[in-house]
């Protein structure tokens, strides 16, 4: 079995080539530099190397605003093409092996067939992702005032029974999650009563967990707001505990970094929810000002760092501690390819240099009340440029030492631009 390999690997190891000399300078000083610390590169390198988060199959398409969507040149239309362009960022970054898939607008006609394509490009399914927040074509049922959590038993049984289809869609390709989002809440003070719809929503998850296979977790996403929102049924990390809590042990919460009230101490409900276990998995983006889905690390990359030195922490702690990690972002501006691949490069890099924290000297600043040495060994470890590291773990693995560069040099939005003309609306990319 010979892998599908998007890009020639001749191209990619003639890059390599003329920045292994600077790659192995850079590697060395950086070994030196951290074995006087007493740390290992190579444990690192390591760790980077099985470091992984999934691809959004949306995220390879143009998103849109509120207002806009602007297609991009060679925007994939069918989950086939999207897979290919998933194909490109696992090849160059080394870092994105699974995709999450969206129903349904990924539904495959022939699950195994879209299993071996993936397969076939060195790719896997992650989390699959129902969609109750919109209405399709034939939907008898509409979900403009709700859906899980509607106040007409029809609705939430053709929610859950969406839900359902999700899962038994996700057996076929390999995947162990699903992970329900609803756009469930009210837009008016009264609308809703708020305890009813809770209800509503604890009953329908309960039913759907009663379909979920014994080793699949049911991943619970809140989200405080949405514009035109007065509430939100799962609006914060309490409602979602409380649910996965209701609904059974293998239901978990899963924490987006762009849902929070504005100011949230986010690393702290991470601490919260992997406390009680119950932290299922993340949706890594940046935002500014609301559910921005932008760039991981873009905007706020020391908030990235300390949500990875808990999770680090944790899973020292708890080595069975397997969150599912994805990158939930849209790409309005950008070539998706390469914002997907820089991002996955800015979280592998978070949780190196939360990996390289010297806990048990924080440990001990934490004992003795010595915040200004407490900050300052965080510090030591993200001020550290681990770039060779993450260049080293591509390197060794047939990756792109510089992705970007790699993939600018092969053509390939060129190529598929004129391999798949403008389709105007399609199916990928969240308005
Ligand atoms: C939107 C929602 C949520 C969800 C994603 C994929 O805000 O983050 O995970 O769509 O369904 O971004
Ligand atoms: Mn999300
Ligand atoms: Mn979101």
């Amino acid at each position: 079995w010979v892998m599908t390999r998007p890009i020639s690997t001749d191209l990619v190891s003639e890059h390599n080539r003329q920045q292994e000399a600077a790659l192995t300078a850079d590697y060395d000083a950086l070994a030196a530099k951290l074995a006087r610390r007493e740390v290992d590169i190579e444990q690192l390198t390591q760790a980077a190397t099985s470091f992984a988060v999934a691809l959004p199959s949306w995220g390879v398409g143009t998103g849109g605003t509120r207002f806009a969507r602007f297609p991009g040149p060679g925007e994939p239309r069918t989950i086939f093409e999207k897979l290919d362009d998933c194909a490109v960022i696992q090849q160059l970054s080394q870092a994105t092996p699974t995709v999450s898939l969206h129903i349904p607008w990924d539904r495959p006609t022939d699950p195994a067939e879209l299993k071996g394509f993936a397969h076939d490009r060195g790719l896997a399914f992650d989390a699959m992702n129902s969609n109750t927040f919109q209405d399709q074509a034939d939907q008898a049922q509409s979900y403009k005032y709700g859906s899980l959590t509607h106040t007409s038993e029809a609705v939430r049984e053709q929610a859950i029974k969406h839900n359902i289809e999700v899962i038994e869609l996700g057996k076929a390709l390999g995947s162990k999650a699903l992970t329900v989002w609803v756009g469930d809440g009210s837009n008016f003070p009264g609308q809703q009563h708020f305890r009813n719809s809770f209800s509503h929503y604890l009953d329908s998850a309960k039913t759907i967990y009663g379909a979920l296979p014994k080793d699949w977790n049911m991943l619970l996403e809140h989200k405080m707001f949405e514009p035109a929102f007065y509430s939100t049924v799962i609006q914060d990390w309490g409602s979602s505990y409380l649910a996965a809590k209701e609904t059974g042990e293998r239901c978990l919460s899963l924490v987006d970094l762009g849902h929070h009230a504005p100011n949230v101490n986010i690393e702290m409900i991470v601490a919260r929810l992997a406390q009680f276990g119950k932290l299922g998995g993340f949706h890594f983006n940046d935002s500014k000002y609301g559910d921005d889905d932008l760039d991981s690390g873009s905007i706020d990359p020391y908030q990235l760092f300390l949500v990875f030195l808990e999770l680090v922490d944790f899973k020292t702690a708890e080595p069975s501690f397997t969150p599912f990690y994805m990158l939930d972002q849209s790409h309005n501006v950008t070539d998706p390819v390469e914002s997907l691949m820089y991002s996955a490069a800015e979280v592998q890099r978070a949780f190196i240099k939360a990996s390289l924290v010297d806990r048990s000297r924080l440990a001990q600043y934490q004992a003795d009340n010595d915040p200004l040495m407490a900050q300052a060994t965080l510090k030591a470890a993200f001020n550290l440029d681990v770039e060779p590291i993450l260049q080293m773990a591509r390197h060794r693995t047939g990756g792109a030492i510089d992705p970007i560069a790699t993939y600018r040099k092969s053509g390939y939005r060129g190529i598929v631009t004129k391999q798949r003309p403008a389709s105007g609306g399609s199916g990928s990319g969240i308005v």
